[in-house]
């Protein structure tokens, strides 16, 4: 079977009509053949603001849904989501170009959140605050919020939209979703799959969860919309720079997950096998483009020649392939400009005096689809394209000496979302994850910088944007808190000790 035949068998069964993925004007291509497998009509301006007044209205009959019965709408989400995961696991690998098994994980990661959705649908909690008068009760409510928008990536095409969706839901709110334009399909696999517990669940007010098609400037309609109270968006620092300004200035929420350029650092007592496996995977999974994965190395002197040269030797020998039809571990570039942005970054490395293991285009599936060999750059120093976040398989390496010197040069970069440290000194260990430590989001002992659960807040520092979305206590950026204060005394004492008598 042909990848867009395969392709348009499984959006059948997953319950997408044909309509909506053919006849149209974007075309949705596979990074593992570089065919096209889909033809999308396009969301016009006027179609995405009636959209949003649709989810505005929406989310008017839904704030007043109570929470744990809306969870129950996110359940039966959840359910779908293990019903769909064998297609939906394989439409991500044939969109996004993902391995098998990382495709699968990308739609475990939906249910998962789904699952901690439903239980905190009954933890929604305020707390109840000392007051400083008689006869008074003081607390904190939390209340749905609005319209929430989604802009996610093309690199985790689905779960990241089940991190806002499932948060979303529980707590009221309605979601409008821009999937990237490389990954449309999946979007449309999830919403047919949300539209399944839908129908379960019954109830449920129209347009709760929409799905607009088209490039930025539908992205922009949704930014701009006063209806719109918070918008979710992942993707470059560069989309973050423009999204974050246009939302301040009508005061709507961000949660903003913009780049990384995550470092490790591998101490003199590191388990060497352990931190092999962990680098391996953090820098050449999903072949280099994850938000989280790893970019820059620093290695102690004293382990450099014991850890670098097997570093090599996997990345010479790490399989790389088509992702559907081989059990290859390094799938394809997402297109040709992602593999333009790595050749270039590995030319200003090698004109900084990098030396290169790597990077090569690799021959698979003809000029269409970019295949390539993951890079290693043993860096002189940390500079030139280091510094940057390069969205494809490079991992700098560079030594050091001294702690606290590897700790400022891992810090000395713009972004801060993951992070991690290779020793079983206790010392070490404790101090990266101390103030004076690492500055990112995510701090890791002993693990990568990539694969994080749900369970955990995921999002970075300064120019990773701050924002939080997943686990932890996270859903509170999808609600508005009001701090309530009840007089049930005869009197009405002011706070601050103040009086104001009328006669
Ligand atoms: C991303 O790349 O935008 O921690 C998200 C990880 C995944 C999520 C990555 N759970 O690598």
């Amino acid at each position: 079977m042909t990848v867009v035949n395969e392709t348009h068998a499984l959006l059948a069964r997953l319950g997408v009509d044909a309509k909506s993925y053919t006849g149209g004007t974007m075309a949705s291509r596979s990074p593992v053949t570089g065919e096209t497998i889909g033809s999308l009509p396009v969301t016009s301006a006027t179609q995405t603001a009636a959209m949003i007044e649709k989810a505005d209205e929406s989310f008017r009959a839904w704030r007043m849904v109570p929470a744990p019965k809306r969870g129950e709408l996110v359940r039966l989400l959840g359910d779908e989501l293990r019903a769909a995961k064998a297609d939906l696991g394989r439409l991500v690998s044939i969109e996004a170009g993902k391995i098998a098994s990382e495709g699968l994980g990308e739609v475990q990661e939906m249910i998962d959140i789904c699952d901690f959705a439903v239980g905190l649908s009954r933890q929604l909690y305020g707390l109840t605050i000392a007051t400083e008068r008689p006869g008074h009760r003081m607390m904190e409510t939390w209340h749905p919020l609005g319209v929430v928008g989604v802009i996610s990536a093309f690199n985790f095409p689905v779960a990241v939209w089940s991190w806002n969706a499932a948060l979303a839901l529980v707590c009221g709110n309605s979601v409008v979703w821009k999937p990237s334009e490389k990954t449309p399909l999946t979007a449309l696999a999830c919403q047919a799959v949300f539209a399944k517990a839908a129908a379960r669940a019954g109830g449920v007010p129209d347009g709760l969860s929409q799905v607009l098609i088209g490039d930025r400037s539908v992205g922009e309609v949704l930014v701009d919309h006063p209806k719109v109270a918070l918008v979710s968006a992942t993707g470059s620092t560069r989309m973050g720079r423009d999204v974050g300004p246009r939302l301040a200035k009508r005061f709507a929420r961000a949660i903003l997950e913009l780049g990384g350029n995550n470092a490790g650092i591998v101490c003199p007592s590191a388990d060497l096998d352990m931190a092999l496996r962990a680098i391996a995977f953090g820098a050449m999974g999903t072949a280099g483009q994850r938000c989280t994965t790893l970019r820059r190395l620093f290695v102690h002197d004293s382990v450099y020649d014991r850890l670098v040269p097997r570093l090599k030797k996997a990345y010479e020998s790490v399989s790389v392939g088509n992702p559907l039809t081989s059990s290859a571990l390094v799938g394809p570039l997402v297109d040709r400009a992602a593999h333009d942005g790595m050749q270039k970054a590995l030319a200003a490395a090698t004109a900084a005096g990098g030396r290169v293991t790597g990077g090569a285009r690799v021959e698979v599936e003809g000029p269409d689809a970019f295949y390539v060999r993951p890079a290693l750059v043993e860096m002189p120093a940390q500079e030139g394209p280091m510094l940057e976040e390069t969205f494809a398989p490079i991992l700098y390496v560079v030594r050091y000496a001294d702690f606290d010197e590897a700790v400022r040069l891992h810090n000395a970069v713009g972004a801060g979302l993951s992070s991690s440290i290779f020793t079983l000194d206790l010392q070490e260990a404790e101090r990266f994850l101390s103030a004076e430590g690492s500055d990112c989001g995510i701090a890791n002992v002993n693990i990568g910088t990539s694969g994080a659960e749900i369970g955990g807040a995921f999002g970075g520092e300064k120019e990773t944007g701050g924002g939080r979305e997943s686990g932890s206590d996270a859903w509170k950026g999808y609600m508005r808190r009001a701090t309530n204060t009840v007089n049930y005394s005869k009197a009405l004492p002011l706070a601050q000790g103040v009086s104001f008598d009328i006669d």
